[in-house]
């Protein structure tokens, strides 16, 4: 038998390519030395930094799976995946940031659009100078997004949108939007539009007061009879496989990314449990300690190998979406219970900002519900198994 390291019980680290482990390591030191400084102050003033997506994009770490010609780097999707655990291991408002931008803008862009839109579009996001977001939830449609009322009807040359979208990232200060929406012209079914700021009629403002992922801006998208010509629309989907093919993209990185979080929380509750003692003894010597950081290192360490195996296929093209249902409900939900853990075992310094933890517990409770509820994903699971929805 070989030998065992407590940090990486699976050797996850020699399962990857030269060429992923570097790309790793490089967006590790990038989020420890750019990201963690600023995300304390940035989650407690609920300010969020637009230069972080240039800062992202001068990196490589936007939309590393398209293609170099399109300004990606074309890497693989475990790639995707390493890049959103080291982003999410500071903050997962950063990683949303970096999701929406890559999975929900670029990805619909690069896989939905003209020649033209791809030329206009990807290589200002992979910059960074332009910032995506990607309108799908409203008010009256979370969970079945099916349910939408947001409209398109066709005008001379173009069309004509009126609706709003609610919960949407990036939106306050975004310069491209990829809204859904019914068109009349195609018969009552989804169509994307790629929408830019200034256009007359658009709007998105902030939400105010969140008391998770306070260093990613959330905001409504209103659209007020905004007017788009014909190359506004996404040409080649339509209906709900649109959105879902990006949201596949996403929901599979936040699997990884939650991972990232999650190690953070476990690292930090060890470190603690040393270098803290009670009862002249460190609080990590204790047996109710010990369990529960095996319970951790598990968790992490299955979920992790999860993510491999599913990137794995991704990247031959043969994963299915309810494999990454699998992922993204368990990790999101395993994640959330170690930051709870993490947050105990500190104590009272548990609730400060300075020990991190609470930050990350906060935020893992919207990565629980966005891109599909815990539960929403355990009835996709189970129609999978029966054949039986019971959505509705
Ligand atoms: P259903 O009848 O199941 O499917 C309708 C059509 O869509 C196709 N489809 C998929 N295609 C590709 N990938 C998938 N995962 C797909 N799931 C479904 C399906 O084949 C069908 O196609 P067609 O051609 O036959 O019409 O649809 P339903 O209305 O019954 O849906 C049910 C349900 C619950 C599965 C679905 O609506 C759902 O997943 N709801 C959750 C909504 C959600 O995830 N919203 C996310 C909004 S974006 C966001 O949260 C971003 S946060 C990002 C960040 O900040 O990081
Ligand atoms: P609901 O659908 O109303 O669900 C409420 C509860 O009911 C949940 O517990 C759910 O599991 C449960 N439930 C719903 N239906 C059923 C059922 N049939 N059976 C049993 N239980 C059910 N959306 C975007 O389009 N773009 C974004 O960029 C984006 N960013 C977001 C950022 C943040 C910070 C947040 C909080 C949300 C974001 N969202 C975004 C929206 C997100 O995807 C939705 O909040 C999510 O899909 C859930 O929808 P909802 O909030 O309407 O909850």
């Amino acid at each position: 038998l070989g030998g065992f390291t407590w940090e990486d019980p699976f050797r996850l680290s020699d399962q990857l390519t030269e060429e992923e482990r570097m790309l790793a390591q490089a967006a590790h030191d990038f989020a420890q030395a750019k990201l963690a400084p600023r995300v304390t102050g940035a989650f407690l003033e609920e300010t969020v930094s637009p230069e972080v997506f240039s800062e992202m994009g001068e990196m490589g770490l936007l939309g590393v799976t398209v293609p170099e010609e399109y300004g990606g780097i074309g890497a693989s999707y475990v790639s995707y995946g390493l890049v959103a655990r080291e982003i999410e291991r500071v903050d997962s408002g950063y990683r949303s940031m970096m999701s929406v931008q890559s999975s929900l803008v670029m990805y619909p862009i690069y896989a939905y659009g003209t020649e033209e839109q791809r030329k206009r579009y990807l290589p200002k996001l992979a910059s960074g100078e332009w910032i995506g977001c990607f309108g799908l939830t409203e008010p009256d449609a979370g969970s079945d997004p099916g349910g939408m009322k947001t409209r398109a009807t066709k005008s001379d040359g173009g069309y004509v949108l009126n609706g709003s979208k609610m919960w949407i990232s990036n939106s306050p200060i975004a310069d491209v939007f990829v809204v859904w929406a019914k068109s009349e012209a195609h018969g009552g079914k989804i169509r994307g539009f790629v929408l830019e700021k200034g256009l007359k009629g658009l709007s998105a403002p902030k939400i105010e007061n969140k008391l998770s992922l306070r260093a990613s801006v959330t905001g409504e998208i209103v659209l007020d009879n905004v007017e788009v010509s014909d190359d506004a629309l996404l040409p080649h989907v339509e209906g709900l496989k649109g959105p879902f093919g990006c949201l596949n993209r996403a929901r599979y990185g936040i699997a990884w990314g939650v991972m990232g979080a999650a190690e953070f929380c476990w690292m930090a509750a060890r470190q603690y449990g040393l270098d803290r003692k009670q009862f002249n003894r460190p609080l990590a010597q204790t047996q109710l300690f010990q369990k529960k950081l095996a319970d951790m290192q598990t968790e992490i360490a299955l979920g992790l190998q999860g993510c491999l195996r599913v990137g794995r296929l991704m990247d031959e093209a043969s994963g299915a979406p309810e494999m990454i249902s699998i992922l993204k409900r368990n990790n999101c939900g395993k994640a959330l219970d170690i930051a709870r853990m993490a947050r105990d075992m500190h104590g009272g310094n548990g609730i400060s900002a300075e020990f991190q933890v609470i930050r990350h517990m906060m935020n893992l409770e919207t990565v629980n519900t966005y891109e599909g509820t815990h539960d929403v994903h355990a009835l996709i699971l189970g129609r999978a198994q029966t054949g039986l929805q019971a959505f509705a």
